[in-house]
């Protein structure tokens, strides 16, 4: 052996806590969800088991929040139905799609709202949030509180003109909606009032000091704990314009009926929900929680141990809540780890332009699993071959069909399914021996057997660069010396040419080939975290046990660098198959097709939604519930403006032999003095309400058109105001 090497290890925790953005379970999974939060934390884990790391991968369904409320909204049915049927659609297509989670659980599980409102008791009971009635925005129509994606305005910081109430996706800053300019209701699309409503606000203006050490300097409590230089520059540089700008108390309750509730015992709980970036990243630790409950370990092991390391996996929107707010949360209760890394991803696009669910412009994973069963590798590798790491980057059919031709069929197919083909026809099948002490040269008078060591001295330092490119997230740079490895072995037989010298050379052709066999199962190891069916399959083909996650490619690592032969000789292999087929340009340009014509049609439908939207049908009710309406027949005898308010009408009805007030905003489609006389149906046992001032008795019930225009009920003229309408 010419040449040893040592493997010493550097220092590395005990064990690995790796999480994954929880998606939101209104919608499904699209490529640009895979290539942000999801492959490159599957790459790392599935690296990590290989070197024998204690290593746990887990991940959910997000299944609170207003993205979940409004697509229940817009689809007509309730919140449960849309966690139900995303949950576990977005579950089965992780599942085919190779994401290897340790366990896929959900926001709505007992376990979890338990675990978050323990967070929540523990922070209250240590009194860190500060309670705070203040004004917010209110939906007079809806009749509810506004926030997060149930208003929309313009950010205060980017002008980005649709930012949400809690963060804008454009800057990623995180907001409180009352800091939006021009706020508009995503429900009614009207112009929200202002209400007062108590919350518990996390002060992360007080955490500003311990934040900045902690992710500048890589410093908690005064001693080292993580290397920033190892964090992506545009991460840190994100966090640090937020600490420049100043942190700003954010609230962690809402007003909403959909979420975990906040502990009841606590005053003024009632009705009040934990805010969803609150409680989602807590479900981190709840899944952690049931995981160890199936395994029987302890979940402290992961979370409460500084010999464990926590990586949370996103997308470059969620930094904020995973490198500002969590952190925060998890300090402040005390005895929980902090994330020695949060390698957030960019943005990919999708043939020049955004991802976007609403334009129907994105291709869903599910539908792509069905359109083209057994490329799930040729989606992985070309996502990986163009992961956002870095910066922004773009997904095309195209190039998708070129990844697959040029390089997974030309150089790793070829490469492969030739050693394959030449060791069945020379050797049926078995690796060939030689013996390294002969003194025989090959072409050029190089000494074979010291050129066989070199190979794969060489093949060890690839394999090395390629571990370190990946505990540095590089993904890409690992993936390119995969590649790279593939291509050598190309060269290999391109430069020795064995099918031309078997018969002369013979011996020669046996060390060519035995060092053709160790690369081809050194690549069966390290394509497992990017491309897991190819090798699997690779595996099979060389009739080598499956892999199992335990410490194979630390193994690998160890015999090369020893000396000793992965694929020892005289072992058997399989037939030969090839690993991957070409694609035409017919299977792209049918998928390019579909791509234009949803989006075309999601253009229609959604011009269609604009022309003809009829709100969603409400939840069902019982006649005991319509029975305690008294609607009445009312007539219009006086109607005018309410000061300082540009929607509201005053108008007085006459009911019978009663009068009645009722305040309507429908200022903006009727002149008062027109509606004098107009018949009408009103609601008579509405609890009044004060609104700018004005008791309002009761409601006139409004029909709303298509296009937003308004009418009344309007029974025939000759109906007694009075009469009842049943
Ligand atoms: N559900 C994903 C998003 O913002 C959000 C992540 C939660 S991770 C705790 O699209
Ligand atoms: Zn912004």
């Amino acid at each position: 052996m010419y040449f040893k090497r040592n493997l010493e290890s550097m220092y590395f925790p005990d064990r690995y806590l790796v999480t994954s953005a929880l998606p939101y379970a209104n919608g499904p999974l699209h490529l640009g969800h895979l290539a942000g939060a999801y492959l490159s934390a599957d790459a790392y884990v599935r690296f990590q088991r290989l070197m024998g790391k204690d290593i746990v991968y887990v991940c959910g369904s997000d299944e609170y929040g207003a993205a979940i409320t409004i697509r229940a909204r817009k689809d007509g049915v309730t919140p449960q139905q849309i966690v139900d049927k995303y949950h576990f659609l977005i579950k089965d297509t992780f599942e085919k799609i190779g994401i290897s989670f340790d366990i896929y659980h959900r926001t709505t599980a007992e376990i979890h709202a338990e675990t978050s409102q323990e967070f929540f008791r523990n922070l209250y009971n240590k009194g860190e949030f500060e309670e705070i009635e203040s004004e917010q925005y209110y939906d007079e129509e809806a009749n509810m509180f506004l926030a997060d994606r149930y208003i929309s305005g313009t950010c205060p910081n980017c002008g980005f003109e649709e930012a949400y109430g809690d963060q804008c996706e454009q800057c990623g800053s995180s907001l409180s909606s009352t800091e939006l300019k021009n706020p508009k209701s995503t429900i009614t699309g009207s112009t929200p009032v202002l209400r007062s409503t108590k919350h518990w606000y996390l002060p992360l203006d007080k955490n500003e000091d311990w934040l900045r050490g902690w992710l500048k300097n890589g410093e908690l409590d005064g001693e080292p704990h993580h290397d920033p230089k190892e964090w992506k520059n545009h991460v840190l540089g994100q966090c640090m314009s937020w600490l420049d700008g100043g942190l700003q108390p954010r609230s962690m309750t809402r007003d909403l009926d959909w979420g975990v509730d906040v502990p009841q015992e606590i005053e003024g709980a009632k009705g009040k929900k934990l805010y969803v970036w609150m409680d989602a990243p807590i479900g981190y630790i709840s899944a952690t929680k049931q995981w160890a409950k199936d395994h029987n370990k302890d979940w402290k092991d992961y979370w409460q141990n500084p010999k464990s390391a926590l990586i949370h996996f996103i997308g470059k929107d969620n930094i904020v809540f995973h490198c500002v707010t969590f952190p925060a949360i998890l300090k402040l209760h005390g005895d929980f780890n902090l994330p020695v890394n949060v390698p957030a991803n960019q943005f990919m696009n999708l043939e020049g332009k955004k991802l976007s669910t609403s334009k129907g412009w994105a291709v869903w994973v599910h539908e792509y699993l069905d359109d083209l069963p057994g490329k799930e590798d040729v989606l992985r590798y070309t996502l990986f071959k163009n992961m956002p790491e870095q910066r922004d980057s773009e997904f095309t059919w195209k190039g998708w069909q070129e990844a697959n031709n040029s390089e997974l069929v030309n150089n790793l197919g070829n490469f492969v399914n030739r050693v394959l083909v030449l060791t069945n026809k020379y050797y049926d099948g078995k690796v060939p021996d030689f013996d390294p002490d002969i003194d025989f040269s090959g072409s050029e008078g190089v000494d074979m057997p010291m050129w066989h060591d070199s190979e794969l001295l060489a093949l060890f330092d690839q394999i090395d660069a390629y571990s370190n490119s990946i505990r540095s997230y590089d993904f890409r740079g690992a993936l390119r010396t995969v590649m790279d490895i593939s291509s050598a072995g190309n060269s290999i037989l391109q430069q020795n040419e064995p099918w031309k010298v078997v018969k002369e050379d013979p011996e020669l052709v046996k060390v060519v080939m035995n060092v053709c066999l160790q690369y081809v199962t050194a690549l069966s190891i390290i394509l497992e975290p990017f491309v897991p069916f190819s090798s699997k399959k690779l595996r099979q083909l060389l009739n080598l046990e499956e892999l199992h996650g335990d410490g194979e490619l630390l193994e690998l690592l160890g015999n090369l660098a020893e000396g000793e032969l992965p694929l020892r000789t005289g072992h058997t292999i399989g037939k030969a198959e090839h690993l991957f087929s070409r694609i035409d340009d017919d299977i792209v340009e049918a998928q390019v097709e579909k791509l234009r014509k949803r989006s075309e049609l999601n253009n229609e439908e959604a011009k269609q939604d604009e022309e003809i939207s009829f709100p969603p049908f409400l939840e069902e009710i019982q006649f005991e519930d319509f029975s305690k309406l008294d609607l009445r027949i009312g007539e219009i005898i006086e109607a005018k403006k309410v000061k300082k308010a540009d929607k509201l009408l005053e108008i007085k009805l006459k009911v019978g032999p009663e009068e009645r007030t009722v305040v309507s905003g429908i200022a903006k489609h009727f002149i008062p003095e027109e509606i004098t006389g107009q018949k009408v149906v009103y609601l008579a046992n509405l609890a009044p309400k004060k609104l700018r001032g004005v008791v309002s008795q009761g409601m006139i019930l409004m029909a709303e058109g298509p296009d937003g225009n308004l009418s009344f009920v309007a029974p025939p003229g000759n109906m007694e105001a009075g009469s009842k309408v049943s």
